[in-house]
This record gives C-alpha cells, structure tokens and sequence, in this order.
C-alpha cells in the first residue's frame, strides 16, 4: 500500500460544536476540508499499534463517501483495522456499544443528528473516545488547534473498499472488517430487558407505532420490534433508511413528528408512540392523547428502573443536563442517590458514569440513556417504557400522572427560535447578562429573583473547567428560565429559551404546560427582549 503526504491549508472554522463538527454538505465537499479535520483527530490522539477504529454513520448523504476518505486515511495513520457498519451505516448508540465491545480506539461517527440531510443540506463527524463515548472538551480543542496549523495529511492510494458486504477483507496487513449495523446492538438490548414480559404486551391488544423518521434506526426498530419481539410489521412508519431522510427533519418533537403526533391523536386505537432522530440517540415517548416531556422521561424511567432486569439492582446515581427539569433529582432525594448536574451535551455524562457514580443520564431535548454505552439511546428509551408498562400494566398517561402526584411535577417546556441572526443572537445575550447585578430580589408578578448567573462546570472527576453554558435566572420558589445558544445548527443562531415551573400539587394546575408557564414566558421576554430584537413572533419550535 502506498501512502501519501498531501500538502493542504487550515480552514479556520472546524471548531466542533456541541455534538462534532456540523457544516453544510458543500463546506465538507471543498478539496482537504474532511481530510484537514480526519487528520487533526488523529494528530489529537496517539494511535499504538495493532488498534482498531470504529467507524460509521446515520446514513445521511456524503456519507458513504467520508467512509472510504476515513479508511483510507486510518490505514495511512497506522491503524491496523477499521471496523465499519455496513453500507457505512452505525446508529450513535450502536457505534459507542462496538467501541466498547471490540475494545477499539475510539470510532469517528458521521452525523448531524437531527440536522436536515441532502446535498444541499448538513453533514457531521465526531471522534468517540475509547470509553465509546464523546470526546472531552480537552480533546476537541485539541483537534480544533490541530486543524489551524495543519500543512499535511496522509492517506492511502488504495482505491475504494465494498462496505455493501459483511466480511473482512485484508490490505496489506490493514484489515477493514465490515460487520451487521444492529446484531451486536439488538444483542446488548435483549440482555439488558424482559422481552418475554415485552414481547406478551407487544402481542396483546397493546398497540404500538414507532417511527424513524427516514432516518438510522428503521433497520434497529424493525429488528427490536418485528423480529425479536413480535410487533406487527405496520407499526414501523417511515422505517425505510433514506439519503435525504425523506427529505424532513428528524428531531422527534411535537413539530417534526407530526405523522406520529397524528396517529396517536386522532384515534384512541394507538397507546404507545415513539419516534427517534437522525442518528438514533434521542427519542420522543408518547401515550395515546399524551406527550411526555424529556425531563419527566428521564424521571419516570429513574423512579421505576428497579423493574427493568438490567437495574434490578438499582441505581448509583442520576444526572441530568443543566436545562433538563430537576424532575429526576426528586426522585434522587427519595432514592437516597446522588444527582449530577452537568452542561449541555452527552460527553459531560462520561466521567460520571466511568467512575460508576452515575447509571442513567438524560436532557430536556429528547436525550435518555445509561451506563450501557456513553451516548444517548433513543431505542433503549423506549424499550425502558415497554418493559416499565408490561411490568406495571397501566398507561404511559396513568405512569406518568401517578409520578406526578407522588413527586409533584416540573412543568417544562422548551421555545426554539431558529435562523435568528447571529448578532442579534449575541445582543440578546448580551443584553441579558448585563441585568445579573440588577435581577435578584427584583420582582416580576409573583415571581422573585434569587440569583442570575453563567452556568459554569467543574468536572468532579478531572476538575476541568467549563465556562459559559448557558445563563439561568432562578426564582425563589424554584421555578428557572434558561437562556443558551445552540451549538449544533448550520444557519444563523438558534436561541433555546428554557422555562420551568414546580407545582408540588397536581390538583391544581393546568395540564397545558404553555397555559401553566403563561406568566414565564412573558417574563423571559421582558428579560431578553428576544422577540422585539428579532422581529419574530411564535417560537420556530415549542416542545
Ligand atoms: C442539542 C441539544 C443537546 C444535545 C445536542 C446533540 O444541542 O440541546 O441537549 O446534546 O443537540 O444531540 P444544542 O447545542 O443545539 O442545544 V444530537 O441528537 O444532535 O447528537
Ligand atoms: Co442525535
């Protein structure tokens, strides 16, 4: 095999962002920009011999292309072997499970998640260090320095590897072994929950839908659902894994996810609906007539792991995003377990779960998961929800209204203003941290002002540091509003706005979380000046 030295230039804005490095299709496809960025992941890690990379993505276009620069590019950079999903596809879960499984050097996963797909729209890569999850922010601020003063890469001249065919083929003395995207995943799953107890409810009158949204996790759901534990194949929609996924937007919201939204609404035929996004790591649950929000997810599935067979034991502790509701650390308080506070993103959550201080993980966006891998699950979500209804035979909406009266509720939601100009963006932000002395003890209606800060992190395990992840004005009743910057969109900015209310009792509020925040959401524009700044009406998105 020969190998090349290509000379090339830094591009100055491969700075990767919450979840990688996310760009439009075009900037990956300018000559060396996915070559400059492969070679500063490796540059930021040291390759020994005789290891494997993992490799693989959520199917979206350009990705089968990256594949081939990537293995190339391994095989140049001293890897012995890249372990690759078939037809490049690797859901993020199932990416960091066969990282963990065969003991890789870590994986590169092509993504951009929730992210549109198509050429015309996005593509995304991220390293996953060898815990599967990931990397840290001391790592991809090493590849973001790398990638400023890169002057070369290397790659091998071989030319293009079938990934179509399950097998291992050898080069000399590099091997690319192209392995089943969803076996050893669905494999994990089974051990993990009761499917006997499942597979009854799924062949019941228990009507489930699940839907891909034309995304990664069509083959893993039907593999789960139809083959192992005997749902009838129509309750797949949009399973079919396509380039453009369809041409959507695969964020399992209430917006994006209008078809199931649909389904579970207009009849009362359907009691249990789930959707996943892009690369299969977050989910949306719903019961019939009823969404559950993320927080309340993550706390519903804390409260009741204790049946699920792989927590039986129970749990060393929660964690949770800093915008995600403390709904989950109540149920900590009366678990008697530790509960994290972490900033946004899932590779805060590594630490924690490696030094075994916590088991399950979650955020307000959709986001659930445990110790099983060190990414967010979207399935294994789900999967905890079937197992918790077969065990308890009662409704996702009876679950969670029950939770409710037991841990009073969080009333949350989240408004999304997308494609808002970046420096109106920043004046809003601006605008709203020039308030922090002036804010406490000010009032608003019947709210007070406790404290109004940045939210910084420090690591408990390695001590590092993480400044500006999002600013939070707490109120004295415990109620929050939460202003961040997305760091995951292409065009423009999105400001996330998060509001959360506590209710201790359920009897007497209303069951629209909008009606029941009414008074927050005029406050967080009386603080921000977000919609007057930007001339915009509704939230581009409200979960
Ligand atoms: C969003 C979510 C965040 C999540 C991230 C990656 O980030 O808010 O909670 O971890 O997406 O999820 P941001 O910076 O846009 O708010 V995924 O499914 O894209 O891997
Ligand atoms: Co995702």
């Amino acid at each position: 095999m020969t190998i090349q030295t290509i000379r090339t230039q830094p591009f100055l804005d491969q700075k990767p962002g919450t979840s990688g490095l996310r760009k439009k299709v075009t900037v990956f496809q300018q000559p060396h920009y996915l070559e400059n960025f492969v070679q500063s992941i490796f540059d930021s890690i040291e390759i020994t011999p005789n290891t494997a990379l993992t490799l693989g993505g959520d199917g979206r276009y350009y990705n089968s292309t990256a594949i081939q620069t990537i293995i190339k590019m391994a095989a140049a950079n001293g890897f012995a072997k890249v372990i690759v999903g078939q037809s490049g596809v690797l859901s993020t879960p199932a990416a960091s499970h066969i990282i963990r499984q065969y003991n890789t050097l870590g994986g590169i996963i092509l993504s951009a998640s929730h992210n549109p797909a198509g050429p015309t729209e996005d593509f995304g890569i991220k390293y996953n260090t060898p815990n599967g999850g990931p990397a840290p922010e001391k790592i991809t601020e090493a590849i973001f320095a790398k990638s400023k003063v890169i002057s070369t890469y290397k790659i091998a001249d071989f030319s293009d590897v079938n990934i179509d065919i399950i097998g291992e083929m050898q080069l000399d003395g590099f091997a690319v072994q192209v392995i089943d995207p969803v076996t050893d995943y669905a494999d994990l799953m089974a051990s993990m929950f009761d499917f006997s107890a499942i597979k009854l409810l799924l062949q019941s009158d228990f009507k489930l839908k699940f839907d891909g949204m034309h995304a990664v996790t069509g083959p893993y759901a039907k593999e789960l659902f139809v083959n192992r534990l005997g749902a009838p194949q129509n309750c797949l929609m949009n399973c079919e894994v396509s380039e453009t996924f369809g041409g959507g937007h695969p964020d399992p919201n209430l917006t994006y996810a209008h078809e199931l939204v649909a389904a579970l609404y207009s009849t009362k035929d359907v009691d249990f609906g789930a959707a996943s996004d892009g690369d299969g790591d977050r989910n949306m649950i719903l019961g019939n007539r009823f969404f559950v929000t993320p927080s309340d997810s993550l706390a519903v599935i804390a409260a009741n792991a204790t049946l699920i067979p792989a927590y039986k034991q129970g749990l060393s502790g929660v964690a949770r995003s800093m915008p995600t509701s403390g709904a989950v650390d109540r149920v900590a308080i009366k678990l008697n377990i530790p509960c994290y506070e972490t900033p946004t993103g899932w590779k805060f959550f590594g630490n924690l779960m490696d030094a075994g201080k916590v088991t399950l993980c979650g955020e307000e966006s959709f986001g659930t998961g445990s110790n099983h891998v060190r990414e967010k699950d979207g399935l294994w979500a789900v999967l905890c929800w079937l197992n918790i209804i077969a065990a308890k035979k009662q409704s996702v909406e009876d679950i969670v209204k029950s939770h409710w009266l037991e841990y009073g509720r969080n009333v949350y939601s989240r408004h999304d203003y997308e494609a808002v100009p970046s420096d109106i963006a920043n004046s809003v932000m601006t605008h709203i941290k020039s308030q922090f002395t002036s804010l406490p003890n000010q009032k608003f209606g019947k709210y007070y002002v406790k404290t109004a800060d940045d939210f910084s992190y420090t690591d408990p395990i390695d001590g590092s540091i993480s400044t500006g992840q999002g600013v939070r004005i707490l109120f004295t009743d415990g109620s929050r509003i939460v202003f961040r910057l997305s760091g995951t969109g292409t065009e423009g900015a999105t400001v996330r706005i998060y509001l959360e209310a506590f209710e201790p009792n359920v009897a007497n509020h209303h069951c629209d979380a909008q009606v029941a925040l009414a008074e927050m959401i005029e406050i967080a524009e009386e603080i921000s000046q977000l919609k007057q700044r930007s001339a915009r009406g509704l939230p581009t998105v409200i979960t």
